[in-house]
């Protein structure tokens, strides 16, 4: 069981859970500026104006980093650092520009490989204020584009590129649960404005085009005189197992479940269209592509990113689903037909560990996509009831240790049994950090923010049990 010679790893952060500073050197408001200010949407009351105050202690993370032993660290770009009001008209924040190209100067002079993140969420507000945001099929995609070209013309250095991070949260959450900003749904007791049965299939479609767009310009103006600078986008997704194995219905939705999260995404890049569950489910309410479109979108990803932390049991539903359904007309469960569980409860509601889930997912999109190369770009876990533990206590997270050598050894059995080429594992998350709906209540990191007290990082046991451990399985030549 082995990695391959030239496998990177490290951290994954983004912007607007770590960075705070959110009114510095010229800053506009993001979505998530916005959202946090209505009362009830985030548990604890919290934001991220302040946050992990990493846009001030970029040395201090980087010199983490270091101590760490990490080769590489991904993080992402706050769009309204760069253009405050988010248009191709609008002017460029030089400052904030300027912070990103040192950073990635100084993360190369460390040692450590950048991979930047073009988009986590954090949608410039102008943008949603002046147009709807995602929603606006013309004005998103050629904005998303110009704003890339940007970035990748102040930063020839970086030659790790993610578009979008996690389409399917930006789309469901944003725009049919409204548990993430800009919060539309259908529940008129959450939210004045949105059609969840609608808006998150064409908010989807938009990112697809607009991670298209970029991906071309990439591809046409700057990957040539990059050196080997490549592109993809991130997607998330679960794994999932019957709830009765006996059953081929809940056999089937297992799938289903797969095609509604990941091939969303992935079969329009892959195949250059939707995946035949969700046309069959959504019909019309799902977008079209026109041949423009087909042509910016399939075959875009250098590399496929995966986002991963858990496993299902998948029980199908008898019977049409609601209109709103987003899940493929199935149940997600904890417990099969059988009673085993899938997995230990940690504080998020959603997550239980399952390692052997990693590998089997693994496999599975290798199998569907034609074995890409492919990078972990996070991977983690909460852990119950870390936040209200001694700093004593916290700091030796065992839980999280094993979840680390759980999950990557699943993934270096796939590396070298089943085929998988993956070369690359980024750790969710360098630090505790803003946890979106959750607030700062749930921890990721494997480093303590003390927020109590000027953010003070203290590495927990899970923060140095990973060199060990890809030392232990990375082949030297
Ligand atoms: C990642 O998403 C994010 O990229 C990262 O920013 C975040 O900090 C990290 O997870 C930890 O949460 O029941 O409808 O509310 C992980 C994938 C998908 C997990 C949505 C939570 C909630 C589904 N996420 N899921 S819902």
């Amino acid at each position: 069981m082995s990695l391959p010679s030239d496998f990177l790893w490290g951290f994954a952060t983004a912007s607007y859970q770590i960075e705070g500073a959110a009114e510095a050197d010229g800053r506009g408001p993001s979505i998530w500026d916005t959202f946090c200010a209505i009362p009830g949407k985030i548990a604890d009351g919290s934001s991220g104006a302040v946050a992990c105050d990493s846009y001030n202690r970029t040395k201090e993370d980087i010199d983490l980093l270091k101590s760490l032993g990490a080769t590489a660290y991904r993080f992402s770009l706050s769009w309204s650092r760069i253009i405050p009001l988010g248009g191709r008209n609008d002017p460029i924040n030089q400052k904030g520009l300027d912070h990103y190209a040192k950073f990635v100067d100084d993360l190369l002079e460390a040692g450590i490989e950048p991979f930047i993140t073009l988009f986590h969420w954090d949608l410039p507000d102008g943008l949603d204020k002046r147009y709807g945001g995602l929603l606006n099929r013309e004005e998103f995609p050629l904005d998303f584009e110009n704003y890339a070209r940007v970035v990748f013309k102040a930063i020839p250095k970086c030659k790790h590129w993610i578009t979008f991070n996690e389409p399917w949260c930006s789309s469901i959450l944003g725009y049919n649960t409204g548990f993430f900003a800009p919060g539309h749904t259908s529940d008129r007791s959450r939210s004045a404005v949105g059609d969840s049965t609608r808006e998150p299939w064409i908010a989807g479609h938009n990112i697809l085009v607009a991670h298209g767009r970029a991906v071309k310009a990439y591809r046409d103006d700057f990957k040539p005189q990059s050196d080997g600078g490549e592109i993809g986008i991130t997607l998330n997704g679960d794994a999932t197992y019957p709830w009765d194995p006996e059953d081929p219905a809940d056999v089937e939705a297992c799938d289903r479940k797969i095609e509604f999260a990941i091939s969303w995404f992935a079969d329009p890049i892959y195949f250059g269209h939707y995946p035949e569950s969700m046309l069959k489910q959504l019909g019309d309410r799902l977008p079209t592509f026109t041949p423009e479109e087909v042509a910016l979108v399939k075959g875009s990803n250098d590399f496929y990113g995966m986002n991963h932390y858990t496993a299902n049991y998948i029980k199908h539903k008898t019977g049409p689903p609601p209109e709103d359904d987003f899940l493929g007309n199935l149940e997600t469960l904890f417990y099969n037909k059988a009673g085993d569980c899938i997995g230990p409860e940690t504080q998020s509601f959603w997550l239980r560990p399952h390692a052997q889930g990693f590998r089997d997912l693994l496999g599975w999109l290798s199998k569907r996509y034609g074995y890409p190369k492919l990078y972990v770009t996070e991977n983690g876990t909460s852990l119950k009831g870390e936040n209200d533990m001694p700093l004593d206590k916290i700091v030796e997270d065992d839980f999280r240790v094993k979840y680390f050598n759980d999950y990557v050894n699943a993934m270096a059995k796939a590396s070298s049994e089943d085929g998988v080429n993956v070369k690359g594992y980024l750790a969710w998350s360098l630090m505790d950090n803003f946890e979106w709906a959750e607030g700062y209540e749930t921890r990721f990191g494997v480093t303590y923010v003390d927020y109590e007290h000027d953010q003070k990082r203290h590495p927990k046991k899970s923060a140095k049990s990973l060199k060990p451990l890809f030392d232990s399985l990375i082949k030297k030549d």
